[in-house]
């Protein structure tokens, strides 16, 4: 049996004086309680990147308050932030290193799980090659532990085969950044926030997922219209002057048919377009298969409405699109992004204050891994196959130029399919739960189970975890230091408050020493490294002269500014707000943009007979993805503790269920039973939403393995099920109007005459 930190440590932590709940969040602080000592630091949850202090009393981490200097923040934090300090002691951490026997994990010390593993990866290296070694990551680790990490996979272990949880995230805007602007990088700033005269939310919930970009809308003096485009009226929706309840996976259509009438109306800045893009006139010709009828018909939105979101692109001096993964994650991620990018170049809305295309990153570290590299691309933004960058980065880091791979490896489904083929026996899986988190979950567990060697590195005792052969236990947030990079390219210092629980490592000093088990691998990659700083010194050359430039960052800086946003350099000493102004060129050949030619299609597995509703996940305030460090804090779990499903009061009626009644869910991969009701018109009916993050009722089980064939990012938002009651077991009941609801046919919605047109 798993012992717990209870059984570790020798005593319960919940039942000592820190007991959890008493945390006075909200309230004053006695001097009973007052921390001994206040650590600067940055929230380890989300993408937006909060400065924050942990409070420490006795070596424990005992408080969290927001830092008031911090540009990002201004002293606020959200609930998960607020209680960021509970989760280093939580009852959930895995204490020690485990290893498998007789089918049980136990205790083992780090030599022993360290040579365990070292020798099985050399055993199959020998006997299989290198590459049937499989490494999928995060964007959670310190951008001095990925890096260290991805150069130990790549240049240590020489398996390409690695990839991250990235892919299930962001990847569909790193591919549709590279394909139209000629590089990735988050164009904006939160200041362009403030300064926007209009901002268009794109399947992004920030009310729920990015709470403090709130606070920028809120600073902005010029009452911004702002567009929400979602096809559930989330509650980021409610703060929307123009609320677009898009059909489900119709966005493509509807920016094609916004620049169509860009295009028509002569709304575009001629001057922009002619000076810093190629392709208008292939781009012109394209988007004469979205005219507005057709596409109001695909997406649901009516062509009034079509003309005044293209309209302010146009009258506005600052328009900002955000978006998250109501975009990414989609068959048509990339090319979602490119057609998002093609409004902003052709009205001139990018490289300006308040203006511009901006991707909203998720996990905390989201971009110190787009730009640590090794996955989708080499360090500091270098392309895989692109000779000169692999040279340049071998001199700077020492190496010989063979072992740096030339091209990238398995992404993270192919490498689920190579470990199905056989073709990979060992995987290592580092700070994500693919158990919960991945498509598929049948498939999923038939495939982990081939493996020779599954190696779990998590600071909590995750479902993957559960299922390793061997786990390296890691230390977590506020236990290590490094650096984080947030959605606006700012780097961010994190710092450690407290000493790692029980016998737990950073990640960072994982790698190294696991790094000795391997003959020369240490002295060749890391000389000397025993600190996060020899990385992160090592970074900052790799990324110089790159657009993602840090190399002018210093832990100092970052402590004395609250973050810097690269590009940072001797040239701009204190960062660089946004991307692609005047004196920063895009990154093509040519050095102009891309306005791209991109198809909307509809959906291969259209709502059916016997799957005739569409189901959207997504997330919730309260818990964090697989909730490995939300579901034992009561403050938070207590707000949400199991999943809902959201159902319009038509197909409630239909199904004979009212809220608090609990459904089945099935899709054609399996079946998800005993989910509560919540009946409600913020869903369309025929489409229902499910939170993702509860293994309880895992969601994930119903969804199928399609990708966006550009990125590899998963189509997680769209998924054909049924819905099975008590009173209607067999659920509803499958009616012709139903394929429009996914837009698998065109409807012909007599009513929309051209003369609307006319606004
Ligand atoms: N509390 C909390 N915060 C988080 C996280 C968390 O787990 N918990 N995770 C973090 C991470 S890693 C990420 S990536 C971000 C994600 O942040 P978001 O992208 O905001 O999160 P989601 O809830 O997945 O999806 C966003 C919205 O996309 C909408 N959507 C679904 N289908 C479509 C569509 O076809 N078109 C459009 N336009 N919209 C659609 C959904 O209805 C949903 O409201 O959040 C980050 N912040
Ligand atoms: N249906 C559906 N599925 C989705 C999504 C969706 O919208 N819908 N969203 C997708 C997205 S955007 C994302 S980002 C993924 C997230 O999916 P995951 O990456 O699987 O989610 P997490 O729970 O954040 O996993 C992080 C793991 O790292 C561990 N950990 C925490 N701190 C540390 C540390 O310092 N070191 C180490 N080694 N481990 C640590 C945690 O305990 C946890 O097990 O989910 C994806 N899955
Ligand atoms: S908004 Fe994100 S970064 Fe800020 S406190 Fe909340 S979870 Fe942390
Ligand atoms: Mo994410």
């Amino acid at each position: 049996m798993i012992k717990k930190i209870k059984d570790f440590l020798g005593f319960d932590i919940k039942a000592d004086k820190y007991k959890l709940s008493n945390d006075p969040i909200f309230g004053m602080i006695s001097d009973e309680k007052k921390p001994d000592k206040w650590v600067f630091s940055t929230c380890g949850y989300c993408g937006v990147g909060c400065g924050l202090y942990i409070g420490v009393k006795d070596g424990r981490a005992v408080y969290t308050k927001g830092d008031p200097k911090h540009f990002v923040n201004k002293g606020v934090l959200c609930l998960k932030g607020l209680s960021e300090h509970q989760l280093i002691n939580s009852p959930e951490r895995v204490t020690t290193p485990l290893i498998r026997k007789d089918k049980e994990l136990v205790y083992d010390s780090w030599e022993n799980v360290y040579s365990k593993v070292a020798d099985e990866f050399k055993r199959i290296k020998k006997e299989h090659g290198a590459k049937a070694i499989g490494v999928i990551s995060t964007g959670q680790l310190l951008t001095e532990e990925f890096y260290t990490l991805g150069k130990f996979v790549q240049l240590g272990l020489g398996t390409n085969n690695y990839d991250g949880n990235t892919t299930l995230c962001m990847a569909s805007a790193v591919m549709g950044y590279k394909q139209s602007l000629g590089s990735d990088g988050p164009v904006g700033s939160y200041e362009d926030f403030e300064k926007a005269d209009c901002i268009v939310l794109i399947g992004a919930n920030i009310a729920d997922n990015h709470p403090i970009l709130r606070l920028h809308i809120n600073k902005n003096k010029k009452n911004p219209k702002i567009i929400v485009i979602d096809p559930r009226a989330s509650k980021t929706a409610q703060m929307a002057d123009i609320f677009v309840p898009i059909k489900p996976r119709t966005d493509l259509a509807l920016f094609n048919a916004l620049a169509y009438i860009i295009i028509e109306q002569g709304w575009e800045d001629e001057g922009y377009v002619k000076a810093n893009t190629n392709g208008y006139k292939e781009l012109k010709k394209h988007l004469q298969n979205y005219p507005p009828q057709d596409v109001a018909n695909i997406t649901g939105i009516d062509i009034k409405t079509l003309y005044e979101i293209a309209r302010q692109f146009s009258v506005n001096d600052a328009v900002l699109s955000a978006w998250t993964m109501g975009v990414n994650q989609s068959v048509m991620g990339t090319d979602t992004v490119s057609a998002i990018i093609n409004l902003h170049l052709l009205t001139g809305q990018i490289g300006r204050e308040g203006a511009g295309p901006f991707s909203i990153t998720g996990q905390c570290n989201a971009m110190g891994t787009r730009e640590g590299g090794f996955t989708s691309s080499l360090p500091g933004y270098r392309n895989f196959g692109d000779k000169k960058a692999l040279s340049e980065y071998a001199k700077i880091v020492n190496v010989a130029q063979e072992i740096i791979p030339t091209e990238r490896g398995y992404r993270y489904d192919e490498i689920i399919d190579a470990i199905d083929r056989g073709e990979i026996k060992a995987l290592w899986i580092v700070a994500t739960n693919p158990l919960v988190s991945f498509v598929n979950q049948k498939k999923l567990r038939k495939v982990l189970a081939k493996l020779d060697l599954l190696v779990v590195q998590d600071a909590f005792m995750s479902d993957t975890a559960e299922i390793a052969d061997v786990v390296f236990s890691a230390a977590t947030w506020g236990e290590k230091e490094g650096t984080y990079t947030n959605s606006e390219r700012r780097c961010n210092k994190a710092n450690k408050a407290v000493e790692p629980l029980g016998n737990t490592k950073s990640d960072f000093d994982i790698i190294i020493e696991f790094s000795k088990y391997f003959d020369g691998v240490n002295e060749m990659l890391f000389p000397s490294w025993n600190k996060p700083l020899d990385a992160f010194n090592e970074f900052k050359e790799v990324t110089r002269n790159q657009l993602c430039d840090y190399s002018g960052i210093t832990y100092e800086l970052l402590e004395e500014y609250g973050g810097i946003q690269w590009p940072c350099n001797e040239q701009r000493p204190l960062g660089t707000k946004r991307l692609y102004s005047p004196d920063i060129p895009f990154r093509t050949k040519d050095e102009k943009a891309n306005l791209l030619c991109v198809d909307w299609y509809p959906m291969s597995e259209p709502a059916s007979k016997k799957f005739p509703l569409i189901l959207n996940t997504g997330r919730t305030v309260e818990q964090w993805h697989t909730r490995t460090k939300t579901r034992s804090m009561d403050i938070l779990n207590d707000l949400a503790p199991e999943a809902w499903v959201d159902i319009n009061p038509k197909d409630a009626q239909e199904l004979k269920v009212k809220s608090g009644d609990r459904l089945s869910l099935s899709s054609s991969k399996g079946k998800v039973e005993d989910i509560v009701v919540r009946v409600t018109q913020t869903v369309a009916p025929s489409t229902i939403f499910v939170p993702f993050h509860f293994n309880t009722q895992l969601i994930n089980t119903l969804i199928d393995d399609n990708f966006c064939p550009k990125s590899g990012e998963p189509n997680y938002k769209q998924t054909a099920v049924q819905l099975h009651s008590d009173e209607v077991p067999d659920g509803i009941e499958f009616k012709e109007e139903q394929r429009g609801v996914i837009s698998y046919v065109k409807i012909e919605n007599e009513e929309i005459k051209l003369k609307e047109r006319e606004i």
